[in-house]
């Protein structure tokens, strides 16, 4: 530990032994990185998917929804939108197999999606930066000092991310939050709350794309296959000031398949190095004094759950697994009347919210529905108090990690955003939607954005993410979060790591 600043070339090299290595370059993994990096600390990360620092054909490094390509989908032959049917018509297609941007890993029961490459989730998400109200921290993270969270870490999260808040005014008058008026209007006439929701996105650049003197992205569809513009991204944050230190290495298309404990201390990593198909073209094995699991709730967890079962770190606990949650999504859509027109220009970027959480148990965020053509439709995705918490296991007969989750556990999700939506239908005279999950379907109960759990803070590890059983192993991602955070994650997942990351630096590795 310790030493000057020095470049760290790239990709790791099979051998080698670091001070610190970290799996995923996602919230928890680039908190991780920088401030351990900052404090002098040689870093390594390891990320399976793609850098995703060079244009493709069309001279843009990112698709848009409207028109998923060989970039959008990791590793599947066929896409797999959220939203799979419009007015009758399926919308997914065949794709060549590649390590695209978003991956959507089917279990039995769930769909979930997640983002894959350098800058993990924050590379395909709305960019919702929600602190949640201070008394349902509790109920969030009941082991954590709310004090501290929300004195120290909640506004250090919110800074290093480049959060911002939409002027007021400009969301009163542009073209691009209609559908978001739209939805105001509806939730206020039946009484519920509508909150401004921050963002990073950069909401000047934002003007200026409806002005039409920059490159348009978050007006041009631009959410879940990447933003070329506006959006802070990890890479643009955390990660920059993390590889601005010198200490820093990144390895993209290396995935981490195995840590056990090494002979003469520290752990053995095994490496797969994959090519833009998936298939593994090399291998390595590095010595890491200490690792930091920040794969993502399920990755995180399915390499957790692996290592134990097969005897690799045999003395992780029975917790490990366990406590996984959804956050309660829900998706659904409203058909408005023709005389209340949601807008052809939508913004890629929600920035409003309909909390109804503490009578109904449902926040629901405006959605866009970026398709360029009126669809007199209102879309919400619904963050619910649903209950139910899946494990995820080790199948022998496959060699793969199944998760116990079962769709019918989303009725309470359902029921929580009815209390929303069939108040505003009764309200306004309108109906649900039924063609946008399949045929004559309403509710979009078979996915979720924002997985959470599997490695849970004060069970699976101590109350800072230090796994029992193995010293030197850590968690520090979501998967510390047990299954719900009443708005979207991120911002809750950045500021633990920064609350997590302090103490280990102080007490761990001083
Ligand atoms: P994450 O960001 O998922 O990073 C994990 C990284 O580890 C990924 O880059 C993986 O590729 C990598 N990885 C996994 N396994 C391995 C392995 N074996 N070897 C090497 N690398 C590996 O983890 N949240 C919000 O707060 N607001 C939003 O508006 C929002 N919108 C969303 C929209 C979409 C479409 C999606 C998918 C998610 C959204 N989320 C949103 C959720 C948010 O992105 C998510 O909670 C965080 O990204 C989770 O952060 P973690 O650090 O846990």
């Amino acid at each position: 530990m310790g030493g000057t600043a020095r470049a760290v070339a790239g990709p790791i090299g099979d051998g080698a032994r670091v001070p610190v290595l970290i799996i995923g370059t996602g919230y928890g993994g680039s908190v991780a990185a920088l401030r351990l990096a900052q404090a002098g600390v040689h870093v390594h990360m390891i990320e399976m998917g793609q850098a995703w620092e060079t244009p493709g054909s069309d001279g843009k490094i990112f698709a848009n929804t409207r028109s998923p390509d060989v970039r959008s989908y990791w590793l599947r032959t066929r896409t797999k939108q959220p939203l799979s049917n419009f007015l009758g018509f399926p919308l997914d297609k065949n794709v060549p197999r590649y390590t695209g941007i978003l991956d959507a890993e089917d279990f039995s029961g769930i769909t979930v999606y997640q983002g894959r490459g350098v800058g993990g989730g924050s590379l395909v998400n709305g960019g919702m930066a929600v602190t949640p109200l201070r008394e349902r921290f509790s109920a969030i993270l009941p082991t954590v000092d709310a004090n501290e969270m929300y004195s120290t870490y909640y506004p250090r999260a919110n800074a290093g991310l480049g959060v911002n808040h939409i002027d007021p005014a400009w969301f009163d008058s542009t073209d691009c939050y209609q559908y978001a008026r739209v939805g105001r209007k509806h939730a206020q006439r039946s009484g519920f709350p509508f909150v401004f929701v921050p963002n990073v996105y950069d909401f000047d650049y934002m003007k200026q794309e409806a002005a039409g003197t920059v490159p348009k992205s978050a007006l041009n569809a631009e959410v879940l296959y990447g933003n070329n513009a506006g959006k802070k991204s990890l890479q643009k944050t955390y990660l920059a000031q993390a590889k601005a230190t010198g200490r820093v290495t990144i390895s993209p298309q290396h995935r981490v398949t195995s840590v056990a404990p090494a002979a003469g201390g520290g752990y053995t990593v095994a490496i797969e190095v994959i090519d833009t198909s998936g298939n593994v073209t090399s291998t390595k094995s590095v010595i890491a004094d200490r690792v930091f699991f920040a794969a993502g709730s399920v990755g995180t967890s399915k390499l957790l759950v692996r290592l134990k079962a097969t005897g690799a770190l045999p003395n992780l606990n029975a917790e490990v697994g366990k406590g996984w949650g959804d956050n309660g999504n829900v998706m659904c859509g409203r058909a408005n009347h023709m005389w209340d027109p949601t807008g052809t220009l939508q913004s890629s970027m929600p920035t409003g919210g309909i909390d109804n959480w503490d009578a109904g148990g449902a926040f629901a965020e405006v959605a866009p529905l970026p398709t360029g053509i009126e669809t007199y439709a209102s879309f919400y995705l619904s963050i619910t108090k649903n209950p139910n918490r899946a494990q995820f296991t080790y199948n022998s007969g496959t060699g793969a990690v199944d998760l116990n989750w079962q769709t019918a556990w989303k009725q309470p999700s359902i029921n929580a955003a009815k209390t929303i939506f069939d108040k505003i239908n009764s309200k306004e005279g309108t109906i649900y939607r039924t063609d946008l999950f399949g045929v004559y379907k309403i509710w979009g109960d078979h996915l979720t954005y924002h997985p959470l759990g599997g490695a849970v803070l004060g069970k699976a590890t101590d109350n800072h993410g230090r796994l029992h059983g193995h010293p030197g192993l850590y968690v520090i991602d979501g998967a510390l979060i047990p299954g719900n955070t009443s708005v979207n994650p991120f911002v809750t997942i950045t500021a633990l790591a920064e609350r997590n990351i302090e103490r280990i630096i102080a007490t761990d590795l001083r």
